[in-house]
């Protein structure tokens, strides 16, 4: 095809927490780029989605979460990466759940309207509606919320629909080049995705138990002929929370290690040997200068 016709821009998918919006970017990309689990803010920085065809280049933009919350530094600090990661963008997808709107659903609502392009609705989770039908009264009051460019229901966890939702998608992305090399899936690297890898396994396996208030930091990430050698400390807030990501005799940190290495040979195509350490760093989550040095801050 002429370069002329290829077209590139960014989605920005937005919502709140645990609507599905990494599982959705997954998906649409084909690849895991965003870890996902049950927990609310499980996804703490945006993260770019890419998917290129021989035609075009979809750069997709995963955003924690938009919340009421507290006032605390992880709060502003989710709140602002979810609304820088909209500016400019050539489309937004505004997901909500199948079971109709909510309110914890207004602030990305607030958020999408106040953009200038155009707004795809996706109702996801449609595989949990056992009736079908209360699809059709929700699309259509779902037009009285804002003048959305088009509404799609999807599962992005079986992928049902996603296919209509590219289509439509592509009708608001301009002609481009590429920005990014076509092998290319996210902006992330292998490093960081280590890190977000031993995250998930902690938010799937633990559960009020560990707050949020859990980060990981990879203090060697070494290739090796036969294998990749990775060292991570995971950084935890209270001396109670440390026993109890070790469990009886280590079990539970020698599960979450051996779960997340896994995940790590499938993403890296490679043997892992992954090395799990355990820090007591007292309330750090509330702590603006820890949380840039723990990378929080360099990308809203
Ligand atoms: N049944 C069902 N569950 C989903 C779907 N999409 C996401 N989920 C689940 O919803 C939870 C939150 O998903 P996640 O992608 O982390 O949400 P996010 O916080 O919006 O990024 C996870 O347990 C997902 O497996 C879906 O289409 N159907
Ligand atoms: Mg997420």
């Amino acid at each position: 095809m002429a370069a002329a016709d290829f077209r590139s821009g960014f989605i920005a998918v937005c919502g709140r927490p645990n609507v599905g919006k990494s599982t959705l970017v997954n998906q649409l990309v084909g690849q895991k780029v965003s870890i996902t689990s049950r927990r609310p803010q499980t996804t703490r920085h945006r993260i770019l989605g890419i998917k290129t065809t021989t035609d075009s280049q979809l750069i997709y933009v995963d955003a924690p979460g938009v919340h009421q919350g507290g006032g605390g530094s992880m709060n502003q600090y989710l709140n602002r990466a979810a609304t820088g990661s909209v500016e400019g963008v050539d489309c937004v997808l505004l997901v909500i759940g199948a079971s109709g709107w909510a309110d914890e659903d207004v602030p990305a609502l607030e958020l999408a309207r106040r953009q200038a392009c155009p707004v795809v609705l996706v109702i996801n989770k449609i595989d949990r509606l056992t009736d079908r039908s209360r699809l059709l009264p929700l699309i259509q009051g779902s037009r009285d919320k804002m003048a959305f460019a088009e509404i799609v229901p999807v599962s992005a966890r079986t992928g049902e629909n996603t296919p209509a939702l590219e289509a439509a998608v592509m009708r608001y992305i301009p002609q481009h080049p590429a920005q990014f090399p076509a092998d290319q899936v996210s902006d992330r690297s292998d490093r960081f995705m280590a890190g977000e890898l031993v995250r998930e396994q902690i938010f799937r396996s633990f559960g009020q138990e560990i707050p949020y208030a859990v980060s990981v930091m990879i203090d060697s990430f070494r290739r090796e002929p036969r294998l990749i050698r990775i060292e991570a400390t995971i950084l935890v807030e209270k001396e109670g929370q440390r026993a109890i990501l070790i469990g009886t005799d280590g079990a539970r940190l020698k599960e979450t290690g051996r779960r997340a290495r896994l995940e790590m040979q499938k993403l890296f195509g490679s043997k892992v040997y992954l090395g799990l350490w355990i820090k007591v760093r007292e309330g750090w989550s509330d702590d603006a200068r820890v949380l840039r040095s723990l990378g929080y801050g360099d990308d809203v």
